[in-house]
């Protein structure tokens, strides 16, 4: 489905290619979901509105997914901080989509960031990238909307997490810690109508940071979820609901998504999903959290789930197995009550 996607030899890759290939593994992290994005998209041909798992599945996604702006305020010392926001905006009717960025530059340090999906159509996460010192970001979009995709950038960028992927409405948040005078890049890499990537159907941006970071503290918590290769562990006392610190312990990239059941879907449904990715509406829908981290970046987010049970999923792709990480073990229930 996705040239890009397909498993280079692992011996054959020196430690430069071997980064390269995690973002093309990566291109799989929503390979599931794109799936049945196909399905819903605006120019999709079976994304009508007779289809009412589709319709249904939106409304739930936009009453479910995670908000910024509460997500923000739990707590005093994350209250101040400043914010930047990535809007998701409406896909065109020709299947164009595009960010709106709140502003060139961001406040170095650590600050919100934040995605609101003003899309109706269908989910999407923002992805950042920080780019390497040197280059540009005309270079990086080159690379990425050439044939090797997103794969094409990984000398060029290093993953530096961002709000992950939420539905129609919804918003969601990280807050992250931002390096000086650098640029990041702002992906979508969910798969769109015809397999193409968002990024690739205009959802990219760039945005610098300050020359002076702000002396602001990364929030200490002792709610935290820690990714390695390959598991979620988190205490026992955590709280899904309260601001928490996501830690990618590596050495692999790792992310955070949640994953709900679809109205009318089951957990048992979503995993079976996972396991045989079948075509057709996902019997998911996507609940925020952290989008790839590089090995040993945290960044905090807060989630606003109903009780009930959801899944923690990895998708970033193991380049020695070609397995995605949820395969891998990446794949875990909690119950929030
Ligand atoms: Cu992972």
């Amino acid at each position: 489905m996705f040239e890009g996607a397909r498993p280079l030899p692992p011996d054959s890759l020196s430690p430069m290619e071997f980064q390269m290939r995690i973002p093309v593994l990566a291109k799989s992290i929503v390979a599931v979901s794109a799936i049945a994005l196909v399905c819903g998209g605006a120019v999709s041909a079976c994304g009508s509105s007779t289809d009412s798992t589709a319709t249904t599945t939106a409304a739930a996604a936009s009453g479910t997914t995670t908000s910024g702006s509460a997500a923000t305020s739990g707590s005093a010392e994350t209250a101040s901080l400043p914010t930047f926001t990535i809007t998701a905006d409406q896909t065109t009717p020709d299947g164009k989509m595009s960010y709106s960025l709140s502003g060139a530059e961001a406040e170095a340090g650590v600050v919100t960031v934040e995605l609101k999906n003003a899309d109706t159509m269908m989910p999407h996460q923002a992805q950042l990238l920080r780019l390497n010192d040197g280059v540009t970001s005309e270079q990086f979009t080159a690379a990425i909307l050439g044939p090797e995709g997103i794969g094409a950038v990984m000398p060029l960028a290093t993953f530096a997490g961002g709000p992950n992927a939420v539905g129609p409405g919804g918003t969601s948040s990280v807050i992250a810690n931002l390096e000086p005078s650098s640029t990041y890049m702002v992906i979508c890499q969910i798969p769109g109508p015809g397999g193409k990537p968002h990024y690739a159907l205009g959802m990219m941006g760039s945005f610098t940071t300050s020359t002076q970071a702000n002396s602001a503290a990364m929030p200490t918590s002792s709610n935290t979820v820690e990714l390695s290769d390959f598991r979620f562990s988190e205490p026992a006392a955590i709280d899904w609901n309260k601001p928490m610190t996501v830690t990618n312990d590596g050495p692999e990239p790792h992310e955070l998504t949640v994953l709900g059941a679809a109205p009318g879907k089951t957990l048992d449904d979503v995993k079976a999903a996972l396991a045989s990715e079948p075509a057709g509406q996902p019997p998911y829908v996507t609940m925020g959290g952290v989008a790839a981290l590089a090995d040993g970046m945290s960044q905090d987010t807060t989630l606003t789930l109903q009780p009930g049970s959801y899944l923690l999923v990895c998708f970033v792709v193991d380049p020695a197995t070609g397995q995605p990480h949820y395969m891998l073990g990446m794949e875990q229930e909690i119950t929030v009550s």
